[in-house]
């Protein structure tokens, strides 16, 4: 490692310096390092640990909860409750938004999912942690479930850690989107990633096709145009899907294309869930010049109704969202790609 390597904390003073970002904000950042150092750790050793299998109950939004989920859950109230400055967490793990803290400081709201894709656990597969960081409206008496119901739009930080190959950092504080991999030599994230930059199209599509006969005829028609590799009107795209919606869409991040979880008939909002994996993804592929959308509405314009609600998504370069959007809307593929 050079000794010029900028380490996420240099990064954040650098942010802090340049960009006047609140102080504020760095620590909670720090303290997202910190807590996915520890899970970069125990996922890695979970199976040497007796810490894989189930939990022994589904969790608030009836996935079936690993021991993992709730040990990631427990690191990152851990790693923000002596803060200060988080007030509330609203997270996949916990049935009601937890508060934390009341005061002056406590001015922000994180909404996170601490373990996404955990039925990879076992197998070794990627899996990942998704946060998003609101500044609450007033601090003049103590949080409570509104405070989380918030817009996506109004995120002032958010990201995701891939624990996969590597471990991965990926956050955006509204500016640049940057991304660390961590040197468990060193304990360190480093700069590995500068201003990620979405690719305005690609050649990837990542979606569950066992679903294929759940979705609507538009949607089944996009899939047939995607799957298509004789088609004329456009280069035939790879199907890649890991089960682990942060892999997913870190590999549409760097190289373009598009992830889709649409609505089923079982499922009509679809199954991802708005606050803590759709609307801090969006907001990350969005300041990476992509886009994020349901199919008809872009993500970071919803407010969220209930903490584990649930949204249609469609998520990657802002041509294949387009195009996506189109086929939900026309059924047909555009004449032209326009994005
Ligand atoms: P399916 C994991 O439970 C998750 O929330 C995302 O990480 C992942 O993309 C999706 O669900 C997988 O869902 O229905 O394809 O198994």
């Amino acid at each position: 490692m050079s000794i010029q390597a900028t380490t996420l904390n240099r990064h954040l003073w650098q942010q802090h310096k340049l960009f006047n970002q609140p102080i504020g904000l760095s620590i909670l950042m720090t303290q997202m390092g910190f807590a996915a150092k520890i899970l970069s750790r125990e996922i890695s050793l979970a199976a040497l640990a007796g810490k894989l299998g189930l939990a022994g109950e589904n969790n608030t939004t009836g996935d079936a909860q690993k021991k993992l989920d709730v040990f990631s859950n427990d690191v990152v109230i851990d790693a923000f409750s002596d803060t200060g400055l988080v007030a509330a967490i609203a997270s996949e793990e916990l049935d009601q938004v937890q508060l934390i803290a009341c005061g002056g400081d406590a001015q922000y709201i994180l909404c996170i999912d601490p373990l996404d894709g955990s039925s990879n656990t076992d197998t070794g597969s990627p899996v990942g942690t998704i946060f998003g960081f609101y500044r609450r409206h007033t601090t003049s008496y103590c949080s409570d479930e509104e405070d989380a119901l918030r817009q996506g739009a109004d995120l002032i930080a958010a990201g995701y850690v891939l624990y996969g190959a590597s471990t991965v950092l990926v956050y955006s504080g509204g500016g640049t989107v940057d991304g660390f991999t961590l040197d468990p030599s060193v304990g360190e994230f480093l700069l590995s990633h500068p201003n990620i930059q979405c690719p305005r199209d690609g050649k990837i599509y990542s979606a569950n096709l066992s679903y294929y006969q759940e979705w609507s005829p538009q949607i089944q028609t996009l899939v047939d145009y995607l799957g298509d590799q004789h088609a004329t009107d456009h280069d035939p795209y790879s199907m890649r899907y890991s089960g682990a919606l942060v892999a997913d869409v870190h590999r549409i991040l760097l190289e373009g294309g598009l992830y889709f979880y649409p609505p089923t008939r079982k499922r009509p909002n679809g199954k991802l869930r708005l606050l803590y994996e759709n609307a801090p993804l969006a907001f990350v592929v969005e300041q990476a010049g992509g886009r994020a959308s349901t199919g008809t509405q872009r993500i970071l314009d919803i407010k969220a109704n209930s903490i584990h609600q649930r949204s249609p998504l469609a998520i990657g370069s802002a041509s294949e969202v387009t195009l996506y959007e189109h086929f939900v809307r026309e059924g047909t593929p555009m004449q032209r790609k326009i994005a």
